[in-house]
C-alpha cells in the first residue's frame, strides 16, 4: 500500500486561521468535538466583504462571539477567539504561536472566491496582498519561534488547471518526469506538478505551493497541503445543533460556487446558470467530508524529514452541465446556458488520484447520497432572504468576456 501516514497524532493544540469561515467553523467545530483544542483566529475580513457586496449568507449566521458561546452552552469544548490579520499582523502572529505553543495551524485564512479576485484591480491587488502575505508571514513565524508546528493548508485542485490532461490521472501534488541528458540518457525527477491557474485567486494558491516547498526544504517546517475541490453543503452535525451555530450559505455571483448555487436557485425558481456550454469539468467534495479530511491530516502529520504531503481533497469530479441536469431531474428547475464571465477552457478531463484520504479512512459522501434535496430544503427555508439582484455573475476575467456578458 502507498505511504499516506507516519505516525498518528492523538490529542494537538491548533490554531484554525480563517475559523469564521465557510470551512474554517464547521472544522474548528469538529476538531474541538473530537477533543482537540482549538483557537480561532480570524480578522472578519469575509464578514465585511458582504457588506462591501452588499450580500449576506442565505442562512442567518451568529456573530463569533454568539457561535463561541453556543457552542460552549450546547456542550462543545470551549474554543477561543482571537482577531487579527495573518497577513499583516506579523509580530502578534508571532506572539501568539509563542504563547499558544500549537502542535498545528489549519490554514484556511485567504480570500478564495475566484471572481472576488477578478472583479478590478483593487481586488487583483487584495487577493494577492492577502493570500500570499499571509501565507508567507505563517511560515516566516513559525521558523522565528524555532517551535515544530504542523501546517495544514487548504489548497485547490485549481493549482493544477483545467486544460486538457489527457486522460492522465493528476498525482498527489507531484509528479514523475524524465529529463533527457545532452549524452542521451534520461533522469527521473519527482516535481511539483506543473501549475496552470485560472484566476488571481487560483493563482495565489500557485504562490502558496513555492512558498511551501521553499520551507520544507530550507527548514524542514512539516506542511501537509490540502488541494481541495469544490464544497458544496452548508452544515455539519454540530453546527445543526443550534441554528446560531449554523454556517454560511454563499449564493451570490461571487462567492456562491456553482452546485449550492444550482441548489439554491433550483429552491427559489431562478434558471440554473450555466456558463457556456457547461463542458467545465470540476472536483467536488461535500463540507462534511472536507472537516473529515482536515481532522485526518491533523492526526496524520508527515515527520520532519518528508517533503510537502499533497492531498487531492475532493471526492468526485462532474462536468457542470451533467449537475444541472442532476438538479433539474430532482427538483424540476430549468436550465439557462449564459455567456461565460471566465476565460476558461470549454470542456476539460479531470480524473484525480485522491486513495490517499480514502486510504487514511475518509468515507465519501457523494452526490448520490440524498444531500442534494438536504441543501434545497435549506435554500427554501430561507429564500425569502435571497436578494436575487445578486445572483448573476458579472465578474468578468476580460474586457472580452465583459463585452459578451453584458450583450447576454
Ligand atoms: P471563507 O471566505 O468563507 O473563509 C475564509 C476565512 O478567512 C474568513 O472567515 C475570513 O474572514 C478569514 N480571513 C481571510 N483573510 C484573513 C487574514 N488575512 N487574516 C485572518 N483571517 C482571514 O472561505 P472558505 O470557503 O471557508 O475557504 C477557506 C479556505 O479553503 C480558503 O483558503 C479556500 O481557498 C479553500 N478552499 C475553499 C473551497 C470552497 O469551495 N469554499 C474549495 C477549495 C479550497
Ligand atoms: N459556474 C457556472 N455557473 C455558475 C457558477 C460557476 O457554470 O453559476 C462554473 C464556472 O464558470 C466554473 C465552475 O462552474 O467553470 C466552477 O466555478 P465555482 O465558482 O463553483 O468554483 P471556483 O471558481 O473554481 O472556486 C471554488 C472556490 C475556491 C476553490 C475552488 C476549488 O470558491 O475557493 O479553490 O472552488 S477548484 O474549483 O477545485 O479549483
Amino acid at each position: 500500500m502507498e505511504h499516506c501516514s507516519d505516525r498518528q497524532e492523538t490529542v494537538v493544540k491548533v490554531l484554525v486561521l480563517g475559523g469564521d469561515g465557510f470551512c474554517g467553523w464547521p472544522c474548528a467545530v469538529n476538531l474541538a468535538e473530537n477533543g482537540h483544542d482549538v483557537v480561532v483566529v480570524d480578522n472578519l475580513s469575509r464578514r465585511k466583504i458582504d457588506l462591501e457586496l452588499g450580500v449576506e449568507s442565505l442562512t442567518p449566521i451568529a456573530s463569533i462571539g454568539d457561535r463561541l458561546e453556543v457552542w460552549e452552552q450546547t456542550g462543545g469544548r470551549a474554543m477561543r477567539f482571537v482577531a487579527m490579520d495573518i497577513a499583516h499582523d506579523y509580530d502578534q502572529l508571532l506572539a501568539l504561536l509563542r504563547s499558544e505553543q500549537p502542535g498545528a495551524v489549519v490554514h484556511f485564512a485567504e480570500q478564495r472566491a475566484a471572481p472576488y479576485s477578478m472583479k478590478s484591480s483593487r481586488n487583483k491587488r487584495y487577493t494577492v496582498d492577502n493570500n500570499v502575505n499571509g501565507t508567507h508571514n505563517l511560515l516566516c513565524a513559525i521558523v522565528e519561534s524555532g517551535l515544530d508546528i504542523h501546517i495544514v493548508h487548504l489548497g485547490t485542485m485549481g493549482v493544477y488547471g483545467y486544460g486538457s490532461h489527457r486522460g492522465a490521472t493528476i498525482p498527489k501534488g507531484y509528479l514523475t518526469v524524465e529529463v533527457p541528458q545532452p549524452d542521451g540518457t534520461r533522469f527521473r525527477e519527482n516535481i511539483l506538478h506543473p501549475t496552470d491557474p485560472g484566476s488571481v485567486y487560483h493563482m495565489t494558491k500557485t504562490l502558496d505551493q513555492l512558498l511551501f516547498f521553499y520551507y520544507n526544504k530550507n527548514d524542514s517546517i512539516r506542511i501537509t497541503d490540502l488541494h481541495q475541490g469544490i464544497v458544496w453543503g452548508t452544515n455539519t452535525d454540530l453546527t445543526d445543533r443550534d441554528p446560531r451555530l449554523s454556517n454560511r450559505f454563499d449564493y451570490d455571483g461571487d462567492y456562491g460556487t456553482v452546485l449550492n448555487r444550482f441548489l439554491m436557485q433550483a429552491a427559489i425558481g431562478y434558471p440554473l446558470s450555466v456558463h457556456g456550454t457547461g463542458g467545465q469539468t470540476r472536483a467536488f467534495i461535500h463540507i462534511r467530508d472536507s472537516v473529515k479530511c482536515v481532522q485526518l491530516a491533523i492526526e496524520n502529520p508527515p515527520t520532519a524529514t518528508d517533503k510537502v504531503k499533497i492531498f487531492n481533497q475532493m471526492t468526485e469530479s462532474h462536468r457542470v452541465k451533467d449537475l444541472a441536469e442532476k438538479v433539474a431531474a430532482v427538483t424540476g428547475a430549468e436550465i439557462n446556458f449564459l455567456p461565460n464571465p471566465r476565460k476558461e477552457a470549454i470542456e476539460n478531463d479531470l480524473i484525480v488520484d485522491n486513495r490517499c484520504l480514502i486510504d487514511l479512512g475518509l468515507k465519501p459522501t457523494t452526490l448520490d447520497d440524498g444531500l442534494l434535496s438536504e441543501v434545497v430544503d435549506v435554500a427554501r427555508r430561507f429564500a425569502d432572504r435571497c436578494d436575487r439582484r445578486r445572483i448573476p455573475c458579472v465578474s468578468a476575467w476580460t474586457q472580452a468576456q465583459a463585452k459578451a456578458v453584458a450583450a447576454g
